[in-house]
């Protein structure tokens, strides 16, 4: 179509993205890089087709109510995508779509990282030797970490990210072992010797790192409850670079203190209402390593993510099915055209 598709991005993007949108669409965007409010995001959605979303939106059935008519799609900039409810988008007549694939390696890899860090003491290390100034030399007892290689690490999820993350720790010597809604073929399994599990509660209780790939929705919520926390091997610890509410913290944070749990390593953590103290006490205490949410942070994934949700919008505004169709649990189709 000859109309420019009017656009609101609602937090900055790398500049050769925002150059590009402003080339292709109508664009407005929150130069203030805060996430809106509401009635903000409603205000800035007046006579717009296209709400470019991130994580940091609230997109829930109440603001779908009041979007203006002319919002059709939502366009997340991320692959996570549990800050919009499918469920009323749907009913609304909304499309929505993500940027998966773009942020598998990038992801993957830091999950490593943060593998590598809590046992191999890096953070702690560095701290030693640059903030504290404490470091004496080396010695023959100072600073052992543990081991990885030959350790057993279950993913939690074996999808695109939690293939990616296996490949990897195959290649540091890690045993892998999964749980996953569905079971992967031997295509998939064999290559990384894959061990399936059909019991997530089973698995916890024989690996040594648990690491979690798989999206945030109302069943994977507090995946890691309490008690399954309580179930997991002694000494073991966990890794998220996925959702925080994937795991019952303040349980995580219990057990870790208790010296059940070896401890964590972050990327994500609650922090609604400021991050747990107890949480920043383990990590001040190097039981805990925290990162701030960066796993996909590259500028090639930024720049990639930005493509497909360019992608995205102009495939959907030309009458097509955008590549990265979201759609609700159980839906195959879009409710109706807009
Ligand atoms: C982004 C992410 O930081 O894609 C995800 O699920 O967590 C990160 O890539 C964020 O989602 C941007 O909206």
């Amino acid at each position: 179509s000859g109309i420019r598709p009017r656009i609101l991005v609602t937090r900055r993007l790398p500049a050769t993205i925002e150059a590009r949108m402003a080339t292709l669409f109508e664009t407005d965007v929150n130069e203030a890089d805060v996430p809106l409010t509401a009635d903000d995001l409603i205000e800035g959605l007046a006579e717009k087709d296209v709400l470019v979303s991130s994580i940091t939106d609230r997109i829930d059935a109440g603001l779908i109510a009041r979007l203006p008519e002319t919002v059709r799609l939502i366009a997340q900039f991320g692959n996570g995508i549990d800050n919009v409810d499918l469920e009323a988008a749907w009913a609304a007549g909304l499309t929505v779509t993500n940027t998966p694939s773009v942020l598998t390696e990038d992801t993957a890899d830091m999950a490593l990282a943060l593998m590598l860090a809590l046992p191999r003491r890096l953070i702690e290390g560095s701290r030693m030797l640059v903030r504290d100034g404490a470091w004496a030399g080396w010695s023959p007892t100072s600073m052992l970490g543990h081991r990885l290689r030959g350790k057993a690490l279950g993913i939690v999820g074996m999808g695109r990210i939690g293939t990616a993350v296996a490949q990897r720790a195959r290649a540091f010597g890690l045993s892998i072992h999964y749980y996953s809604r569905n079971r992967r073929s031997p295509q998939v399994e064999e290559p990384l010797g894959a061990t399936y599990w059909a019991s997530l509660d089973a698995m916890l209780e024989a690996v040594d790192i648990v690491s979690l790939h798989t999206p945030l929705t109302r069943e994977t919520h507090h995946l890691l409850s309490a008690e399954r926390v309580r179930r997991m091997k002694p000494g073991s610890f966990v890794v998220n670079v996925s959702r925080p509410e994937l795991i019952d913290e303040p349980a995580l944070v219990a057990e870790i203190e208790s010296g059940h749990l070896s401890g964590a390593a972050l990327d994500v953590f609650e922090h609604r209402n400021g991050i747990n103290p107890r949480l920043l006490a383990l990590a001040d205490a190097n039981k805990v390593v925290m990162t701030a949410h960066m796993a996909s942070a590259t500028l090639e994934a930024r720049i990639e993510m930005g493509e497909a949700v360019i992608v995205n919008i102009r495939t959907f505004m030309d009458g097509h099915q955008p590549p990265h169709l979201v759609l609700p649990e159980g839906q195959t189709g879009l409710a109706r055209s807009a």
